[in-house]
């Protein structure tokens, strides 16, 4: 697939990453034709095709080489790069930017009325996530025999619902932990929206002077806006 003439690039079809990301591919140049319901739009005028999917799907498109660049959040990318390693996949991939949108931090968080005296209070200890790689990463630095429960959503009903004595979650302003009792007291990973590049197979001199055209024009968006 990434054989084909025309550059591929994997955008999360609807989510947080999805306005900034087709916002910077059109302030660069690139004219999108973007029909809601369809998952693969069209450039007007360079060869280029969106592939617009779950941001979950984009690092295993870009490491497996199905299309040459994807916009992802860095916490995405690295969980989904450390569980593929685990399970002997391609799990490569080159990071050309790292841009100015989709900041938030992975952080642990507990209920208010548990008695926390640093991260040893979290031994044996369960802790819901949707990133169980980057939780169990960090429980071996720091030597916590704690266990990542994995959920896929609502991790912040967690401990109310009895599943779990804590939760890693995104932040960004905190509301929702406020919301749901529980206190943010690890940050685990800091994360901002990257633009990556596939690593294995061949790019064709005429896909990587595409990218060559396009990168000096990112530079110039992140610039003005800083
Ligand atoms: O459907 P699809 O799978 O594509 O989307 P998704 O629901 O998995 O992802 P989405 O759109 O919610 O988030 C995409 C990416 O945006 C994440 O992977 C992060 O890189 C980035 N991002 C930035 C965030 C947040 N900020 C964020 N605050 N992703 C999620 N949140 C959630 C968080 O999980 C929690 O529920 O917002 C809530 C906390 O926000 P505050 O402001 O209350 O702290
Ligand atoms: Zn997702």
């Amino acid at each position: 697939m990434s054989n084909s003439k025309r550059l591929r690039i994997a955008v999360q079809k609807s989510g947080r990453l999805s306005d900034d990301s087709i916002a910077l591919l059109k302030a660069i140049g690139i004219k999108l034709n973007i029909r809601d319901r369809l998952l693969i739009a069209h450039s007007t005028n360079e060869p280029i095709d969106l592939l617009r999917v779950r941001d979950d799907d984009i690092p295993g498109l870009v490491m497996d080489g199905v299309v040459d660049l994807g916009f992802i959040g860095e916490n995405e990318l690295e969980e989904k790069s450390l569980e593929r390693k685990a399970a002997g996949k391609p799990f490569e991939y080159e990071t050309l930017r790292r841009l100015d949108y989709g900041g938030c931090r992975l952080s642990i968080a507990v209920p208010n009325e548990m008695e926390y005296s640093g991260v040893e209070s979290l031994n044996g200890k369960e802790v819901a996530t949707t990133y169980p790689y980057l939780l169990e990463r960090y429980f071996a630095e720091k030597g916590i025999n704690a266990k990542a429960v994995m959920l896929t959503g609502s991790v912040e009903v967690a401990p109310r619902a009895g599943v779990a004595d804590a939760i890693c979650d995104l932040v960004s302003t905190g509301a929702t932990l406020e919301a749901n009792g529980l206190v943010e007291k690890e940050e685990i990973f800091r994360s901002k929206a990257v633009l990556i590049k596939r690593v294995g197979g061949e790019m064709s001199e005429e896909k990587q002077a595409l990218i060559n055209r396009m990168m000096p024009r990112v530079d110039g968006v992140l610039l003005a806006k800083e």
